[in-house]
């Protein structure tokens, strides 16, 4: 006999704002501490799911938390039903439309949701949709650094077995971005995949030109050299450049995906599974990515990413940036230059002495 879908009994958010081991600077300003929204979804089978997001400002927090919590109340009592609760709320937002916060907090209640049916059947995530957990292949991810006030912790990430490194461009001029790319390629040697993430800063004609100087460096790709939503202006700078454009974590639920694929925008994505429309939503992009052949990295949440990407057809890189290790019983491990996803679920366990260390609501 099998047993009946668990029900949602009570959806409960937190937010925390906890330390990183290395402060991210981008072409904008700069992460020095990572705000997260804990979502926790109990469940009338004695099991409750986790999820994380990632909340990008301080200010967005409480928001966040009060979002997920007015959304759990119409969901108690209603079954965890990933897929339902996906078509449930596009129609209640519809009108609204939900990008944005509501989409990150419909986004986190799939992954907790998801989670719980896990545990609910004691295996991973990646086990109820058909595959194993398998080793995936991740890239230490950087905020702008410099070649030899950062050397140190550059040769610890080869020494822990990455074989790709990320960096941010944009915060300066050209001949800023090359003599830091020319730096870490010196450093990293040929071997090691190489990234430079724009973060939207430039416009086609001054990435084109920024691009074209950074050729002689043989960087892996180009990630997001201008506004995420300038879908013509990424296929215009992509059919000029010598290196694979990068982009998607700032596009919404599979339908965004559709557009960009449609515009030509990208040789490679890499949804977030907050902005993507969580676990249902990513595999919904990771068809439409097969269909067409392009390469699928993750964007942060290497957790639940370890999971999507062992399903997912062309399955790229997984991003390593550890938002959540100092609030997780179990930190996401980096096993020669690899992630592996972990169950129950998502394998998401919170460290509740930590968590109220950093706890600002
Ligand atoms: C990024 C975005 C948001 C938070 C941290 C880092 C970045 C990336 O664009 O690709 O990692
Ligand atoms: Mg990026």
């Amino acid at each position: 006999m099998s047993k009946p879908v668990p029900a949602t009994r009570s959806v409960k958010a937190r937010g925390v704002v906890v330390p990183l081991k290395r402060p991210l600077k981008n072409a904008f300003g700069v992460f020095d501490s990572g705000p997260l929204v804990l979502i926790d979804v109990e469940t009338d089978q004695g099991v409750t799911g986790h999820a994380y997001i990632f909340a990008y400002a301080t200010m967005t927090i409480k928001p966040l938390v009060h979002l997920i919590e007015e959304i759990g109340r119409e969901l108690t009592g209603k079954p965890v039903a990933p897929y339902d609760l996906m078509a449930t709320m596009d129609a209640k937002f519809r009108l609204l439309g939900w990008q944005g916060l509501v989409g990150m907090a419909v986004s986190g209640l799939d992954m907790a949701y998801w989670d719980a049916l896990g545990q609910v059947a004691g295996k991973p995530v990646v086990e109820l949709l058909g595959g194993s957990p398998k080793p995936v292949k991740a890239y230490d991810s950087y905020g702008v650094v410099d070649p030899k006030a950062d050397e140190r912790a550059l040769r610890g990430s080869l020494e822990q077995g990455f074989r790709g490194i990320k960096i941010k461009g944009g915060d300066g001029d050209a001949a800023n971005d090359e003599r830091v790319v020319k730096g870490v390629r010196a450093l990293l040697g040929p071997d090691v995949a190489l990234m430079i993430d724009f973060n939207q800063s430039l416009d086609p004609a001054e990435a084109t030109r920024r691009i074209a100087r950074l050729e002689p460096y043989d960087l892996h790709w180009i990630e997001e050299p201008v506004p995420q939503e300038n879908l013509s202006g990424h296929a215009k700078v992509r059919e000029m450049s010598p290196t694979p454009i990068q982009a998607g974590e700032n596009w919404w639920f599979p339908r965004g995906f559709a557009e960009a694929i449609e515009a030509g925008a990208s040789d490679f994505i890499m949804p977030d599974l907050m902005k993507c429309g969580g676990v249902t939503g990513w595999l919904q992009v990771a068809a439409q990515a097969h269909a067409v052949n392009i390469p699928m990295s993750s964007h942060l949440f290497a957790e639940a990413s370890a999971h999507m990407l062992a399903v997912t057809p062309t399955a790229h890189w997984l991003e390593f940036l550890d938002f959540a290790g100092s609030i997780l019983a179990k930190p996401a491990e980096i096993v020669d230059g690899t992630v592996t996803a972990r169950g129950p679920g998502l394998g998401l366990e919170w460290n509740e002495a930590a968590v109220a260390k950093y706890q600002v609501t």
